[in-house]
């Protein structure tokens, strides 16, 4: 989507709003002893008192409001009967619409005391995102993002996972440009447009570079048994810095 009317800018900040707050409510109540579908029950509340919908559900027929995963798992992971313990590795995804507008944002986070492994790659995602979110501006071409972010990454002796990407939205979940590529990819030769709705969100890893799905026909996971973590947000490419809707 291009948003340059104040009237899609607005749209889009408080759908941001909507799924943040999900999102930040959900990281608050993941405690050790909570099990992740009821978390997502949380979230399915939140969604329906804010008249929000879920992409998830409307967009995919998901088995879940949101994605859950939990150390291994990469992203979307079913939320279940599993429960939360000190220490895991937690990704949280919250996507979905309010009002026609659509965003989607992710964090990954541990709960409790993180081990210095787990600690240096969510300070290494951290750079990761900031340096990638940096080369968002209206005339700059797309792949400069994707360099950002494999450098960033690969001179911190991470990696980056090469078949998950970012992605437009804004009028769906998936919206033009089809992919945000976590690494250079010359054959891309998409210009960055003012207004431009990005849902920017880079995939660090300890190990592995690529994941594969399981036979549940949804978590998507490595076979490295990596730890890898994800920071994701709704942007606006504006002249100057991004707005970050989310
Ligand atoms: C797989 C790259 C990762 N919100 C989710 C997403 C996933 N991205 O786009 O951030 C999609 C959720 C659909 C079940
Ligand atoms: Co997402
Ligand atoms: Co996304």
């Amino acid at each position: 989507m291009i948003a340059t009317t104040d009237k899609d800018i607005q749209g889009l900040k408080e759908a941001g709003r909507v799924m943040a707050d999900i999102r930040d409510e959900m990281i608050k109540e993941t405690k050790p002893g909570v099990k992740t579908i009821e978390l997502d029950e949380m979230a399915g509340k939140m969604f329906a008192d804010s008249g929000a919908v879920s992409a998830p559900i409307s967009t995919y027929g998901f088995p879940g409001n949101t994605c859950i995963c939990l150390n291994e798992e990469v992203a979307h992971g079913i939320p279940g009967e599993r429960f939360i313990q000190e220490g895991d590795l937690v990704n949280i995804d919250v996507s979905g619409a309010y009002n026609d507008y659509w965003v989607d944002t992710g964090m990954s986070f541990v709960v409790g005391e993180a081990t210095s492994s787990q600690s240096r790659l969510l300070d290494v995602t951290r750079n990761v995102f900031a340096a990638g979110l940096s080369k968002f501006r209206a005339g700059a071409k797309l792949n400069n993002v994707g360099r950002a972010v494999h450098k960033t990454a690969r001179e911190e002796g991470f990696k980056v996972i090469k078949n998950l990407t970012g992605h437009g939205v804004g009028h769906s979940l998936r919206d033009a440009p089809d992919h945000i590529f976590n690494y250079f990819n010359p054959w891309d030769r998409t210009l960055l447009e003012n207004g431009m709705v990005i849902a920017f969100e880079p995939f660090v890893s300890t190990k592995a570079e690529h994941i594969y799905e399981k036979d549940d026909g949804w978590t998507l996971t490595t076979r490295e048994k990596s730890l890898v973590a994800q920071i994701e947000h709704t942007i606006i490419v504006t002249k100057d810095e991004p707005i970050i809707v989310t």
